[in-house]
């Protein structure tokens, strides 16, 4: 080989890797580099941050923490309910509910509000999500009923004016009707047909229960029963229920929409802007007050000599710490969380 030949199978040689870098920078063009393409050296891009659950706009959370009014007012026996992502969530229902268990037929539980109490006409735009545990071992058309204890002619509750409007899926027509176990199914309630546990307008004395034709639109209630108001609202499992297992979840009435979840998903700060966690000057909110840090929470001495004794700091008087302006020793204030309310 000559040396014109060498310089030849150099020159060739070099074209073939250029050949090749640039076949890698089209594959790069179209859609990414091969694995059998060398990795270029490029700048180091952004960690994606792991996707975290938004809330929803205008949704309420209610948690163990933060119950809107939420509680058991008639639990019986081994009835058990737990925030849980078990059973899942219906669409824009996050990745938890409410799950009710009733082991026996004697078992019920409960989780009603009182901040929907008032007209019953805000109950004609209601619904709810209920999911049948597919273990469950009970009567397949046995649901979690959605129940509006109210006063019949509203104002002060008199002996005879109470009454619970219950609706239970299995008395529906038409979409209300669905009894799919291992599927959320979504009861337009405002929609529905309730029945009513004692007599009130429209009821007859034989129809206070939802198996005998005691079935009305609430706005057939609302006619027959001027001024009937709801006491509060919510969800029931039981008696007579036993070995179902469900989940209920986006429970609305009105304008509002409850979704279960165990915690509630926090809106993240604006990029660029640092979170606001300093209050307005001489606004101190009442739960960074001075009068709701718990005892003990300030050793003595922290405030200033010849300061007002505890408890006694006139309203809007900043209570002053040692730290740093704007930094509030508080157990509860979440990191980050700041501006977000
Ligand atoms: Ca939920
Ligand atoms: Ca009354």
């Amino acid at each position: 080989m000559g040396v014109h030949d060498r310089m030849s199978t150099a020159t060739r040689s070099r074209a073939g890797r250029v050949a090749a870098v640039g076949a890698a920078v089209l594959v790069l063009g179209v859609g990414g580099w091969s694995a059998a393409s060398a990795a270029p050296a490029v700048p180091s891009l952004p960690v994606p941050i792991p996707s975290l659950p938004l809330p929803v706009p205008g949704q309420t959370y209610v948690t163990p923490t933060d119950l809107h009014g939420f509680a058991g007012t008639d639990d019986r026996i081994g009835g058990a309910r737990e925030f849980t992502d078990a059973l899942g969530a219906p669409p824009l229902g996050g990745t938890d509910a409410l799950r009710l268990t009733t082991p026996t037929g004697d078992d019920k539980i409960t989780f009603f509000t009182t901040e929907q109490a008032g007209p019953l006409a805000k109950f004609t735009s209601s619904s709810y999500y209920a999911k049948r545990d597919v273990s469950s071992t009970g009567n397949p058309v046995q649901f979690p009923s959605f129940q509006i204890p109210v006063d019949k002619n509203g104002a002060t509750l008199e002996t005879g004016d109470f009454s619970t409007l219950t609706f239970e899926p299995v008395y529906q027509t038409g979409a209300n009707a669905n009894q799919t176990a291992g599927t959320w199914n979504r009861y337009d309630t405002g929609a529905g047909l309730f029945c009513s546990t004692r007599q009130i307008g429209g009821f007859e004395a034989n129809q206070t229960r939802c198996d005998n034709n005691g079935l009305k639109t609430l706005a057939e209630i609302i006619a027959a029963n001027p001024g009937i108001t709801a006491l509060s609202a919510g969800i029931n499992q039981g008696s007579g229920n036993g070995g179902l297992i469900s989940a209920v979840d986006l429970l609305q009435v009105g304008t509002t929409t409850y979704n279960f979840e165990r915690t509630a998903p926090v809106t993240p700060p604006t990029p660029g802007e640092p979170p606001n966690c300093e209050p307005p000057e001489g606004e101190h909110p009442g739960e960074w007050g001075h009068d709701e840090h718990p005892k003990g929470d300030h050793a003595k001495g922290d405030h200033g000599k010849g300061g007002p004794a505890e408890g006694d700091h006139p309203e809007g008087d900043a209570p002053k710490h040692d730290g740093p302006k704007g930094e509030h020793p508080h157990e509860d204030q979440p990191k980050g969380e700041c501006g977000t309310s």
